[in-house]
């Protein structure tokens, strides 16, 4: 429901479901598979998820349905899943219940982000009759091949998915998967940023040319941030990325970005 529950600082203009082109998955029977209520239609349901995220600063990343015969991967009841909608953040919306959350953590917790993600979003799918799943988990599902068909986003030439709002400044914690199917009104579009922006800042400004004709060299970016000189990237982000004109008022503050460095250089 559209700013029912939002304490979060970070506007978060996706959360609601609606303008993320979703309806709840046809085949919701309640809560804990109990009859449905009568004092929540099946309509209120999809705003009860992204109610239930928005207290932790995530949102509603659009949705799909999976096509018939495709690998999709095991529903809450072991079948191929017939549905996904996508969990996460635009802007840094997440990180102060995050760091919350971290506090009353034992010190030196592995991949703390990740386990703040699965146990809120292990927790609404448990609400939902969904099941989690995370982009770390093994083998890689494909988050971003989702989130394309999910709202239309493309990648810009650093591999990160250009958002029309949230520039490179967005990311997925996780995904909801069911065993019904979702019906989709309409998906985000919009011209893609990218194919306007004449400049291109982004693959100019990484001091060893780590994006290439041929991806992202990863070797080269890693080098330079175990190299003295990497020290600007590792507390202030990745450079190219923050050379992007789009989206910056969600660009992450630098705190979160140096977070994010460290666990990338590891
Ligand atoms: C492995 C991985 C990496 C590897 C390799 C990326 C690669 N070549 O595929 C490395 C370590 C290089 C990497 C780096 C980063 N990654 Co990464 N990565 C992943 C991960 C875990 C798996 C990718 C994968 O293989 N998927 C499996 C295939 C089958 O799925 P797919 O959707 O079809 O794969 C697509 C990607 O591989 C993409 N792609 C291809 N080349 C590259 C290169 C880069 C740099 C990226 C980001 C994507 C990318 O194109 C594919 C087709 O759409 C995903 C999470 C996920 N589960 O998808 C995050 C993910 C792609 N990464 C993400 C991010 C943000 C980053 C970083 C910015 C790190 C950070 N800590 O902030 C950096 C970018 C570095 C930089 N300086 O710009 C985000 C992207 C979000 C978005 N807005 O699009 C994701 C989705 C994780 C998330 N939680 O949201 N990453
Ligand atoms: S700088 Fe331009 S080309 Fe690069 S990601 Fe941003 S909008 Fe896209
Ligand atoms: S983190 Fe620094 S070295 Fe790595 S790709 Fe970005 S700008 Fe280049």
């Amino acid at each position: 429901m559209p700013g029912r529950r939002n304490p979060c600082p970070t506007p978060s203009l996706e959360r609601s479901p609606f303008q993320a082109g979703l309806k709840w998955p046809t085949s919701y029977t309640g809560k804990s598979g109990a009859a449905p209520s009568a004092s929540r239609g099946r309509g209120d349901l999809l705003p009860d998820i992204a109610a239930a995220l928005s207290p932790h600063g995530l949102i509603l990343r659009g949705g799909l349905n999976f096509d018939a015969g495709e690998d999709a991967p095991p529903g809450p009841s072991g079948a191929p899943a017939k549905a996904v909608l996508l969990v996460g953040q635009g802007g840094a919306s997440p990180w102060p219940h995050f760091k919350a959350w971290r506090k009353r953590q034992p010190a030196g917790l592995a991949n703390p982000l990740d386990t703040w993600s699965a146990e809120i979003i292990g927790a609404v799918a448990g609400e939902f009759e969904a099941k989690a799943v995370s982009p770390s988990d093994r083998p890689f599902l494909p988050f971003q091949r989702w989130a394309t068909r999910a709202q239309g986003l493309e990648p810009s030439p650093l591999g990160i998915l250009m958002h029309p709002q949230y520039g490179l400044w967005h990311a997925y914690r996780g995904a909801l998967l069911f065993d019904g199917a979702i019906e989709i009104e309409h998906r985000t579009t919009g011209a893609h940023p990218c194919d306007r922006c004449v400049a291109k800042p982004c693959l100019s400004t990484c001091p060893v040319g780590a994006f290439t004709a041929d991806g992202f060299a990863f070797d080269r970016c890693v080098g330079h941030l175990r190299s003295p000189e990497g020290e600007a990237c590792l507390d202030g982000g990745c450079r190219a990325r923050n050379a992007c004109p789009v989206g910056t008022a969600y660009r992450y503050p630098a705190e979160v970005q140096a977070f994010h460095m460290a666990k990338f250089v590891r």
